[in-house]
């Protein structure tokens, strides 16, 4: 089954990216959509409903993925009939991954406004908003270079680099402790946001809040690249965002016995240590994080909640 193998793919990090995991979360319910044989709307319901909530087991930080199947079932409450619903689904997913699509080309038109000619940017994993960013920039004509950090434990930084380099972007790899010693030579810190708080925090690849201190003392500014459904109605209600803790053996194995290993791979960066976030509705403080939430994904989503 499509979706089974999506949450597990999602799971086990071969489909990984906060806005990917969205766009493959909508198509897998798009999939169970369009495969449901019977003729009972509420088992119909009952089906994507669990279908939705594996899918959103599969990874616990990214907002995007509860958001995308948000986006996808919305019209369950409202559907008459199981064709109804059916098409609704479709339409929803189809609409879901266009427009997160189209997000990131906008954000890339709107971040690559605050990068100069000659800018030397930061960058950190492997977010597509991101290199969206820095790739509109370059394709602008702009003489830039890009240091990118190798984020452990995953290497998602190789990713990033062969990226970089196969569109001709001059690129350096560093280690992840590397990032206070070079930041004398950035002028700009780009990147991705797994979740955006009520409050203006970012969650995202651990790393990110100490990048975030050290472009903050070095007076370095960090924008954070994020589309619309990667902020949280979650956390208007207060509820506090889970960082994934991942299998220590992705850290280190055969260590000697008794040695303990912890593998956070979110962290949290305070409203504060950021500059801007670039969003397909415009470039906007941190602070203004609650009025997307409020205007962009609605009322709707925070009552909706209440089954869960
Ligand atoms: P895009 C990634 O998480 C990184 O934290 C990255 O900054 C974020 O998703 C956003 O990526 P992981 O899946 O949606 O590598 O911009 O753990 O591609």
């Amino acid at each position: 089954m499509k979706l089974i193998e999506t949450a597990n793919s999602i799971k086990t990090m071969e489909i990984r990216g906060a806005g990917l995991i969205a766009r493959s979360a909508a198509d897998a319910l798009k999939d169970l959509a369009e495969n449901y044989q019977g003729n009972s709307l509420d088992e119909f319901i009952d089906l994507l409903d669990q279908g939705g909530k594996t899918l959103v087991a599969s990874r616990p930080t990214a907002i995007s993925l509860w958001n995308a199947v948000q986006a996808t079932l919305k019209d369950a409450p409202r559907a008459e009939n199981v064709e109804d619903l059916r098409t609704k689904i479709v339409k929803n997913a189809d609409s879901f991954i266009l427009n997160s699509n189209k997000a990131v080309e906008i954000i890339g038109k709107i971040g690559a406004n605050r990068i100069k000619d000659g800018d030397t940017i930061l960058t950190h994993c492997n977010s597509k908003a991101a290199l969206s960013v820095i790739k509109t920039a370059f394709k602008q004509g702009k003489d830039i270079s890009v240091y990118a950090t190798e984020s452990r434990p995953w290497r998602q930084g190789l990713l990033t680099v062969k990226d970089l380099s196969d569109a001709g972007i001059p690129v350096t790899l560093i280690v992840d402790s590397a990032v206070r010693w070079i930041m004398k030579e950035i002028d700009l810190a780009v990147v991705g946001a797994d979740t955006v708080c009520s409050n203006g925090a970012l969650i995202n690849k651990i790393g990110t809040s100490q990048i975030a201190l050290a472009a903050h003392e070095a007076r370095v500014p960090l924008m954070v690249c994020a589309e619309s459904y990667k902020f949280s109605p979650k956390t208007i209600q207060g509820e506090m965002v889970e960082i994934e803790e991942r299998e220590t053996s992705e850290v280190a194995t055969n260590l000697p016995p008794g040695v303990k290993i912890r593998n956070p791979v979110f962290d949290s960066t305070p409203a504060e240590y950021i500059d801007s976030i670039a969003t397909e509705i415009g470039l906007i403080s941190p602070y203004a994080a609650y009025e997307v939430i409020v205007n962009k994904l609605g009322h709707e989503c925070l009552f909706e909640r209440e089954s869960d």
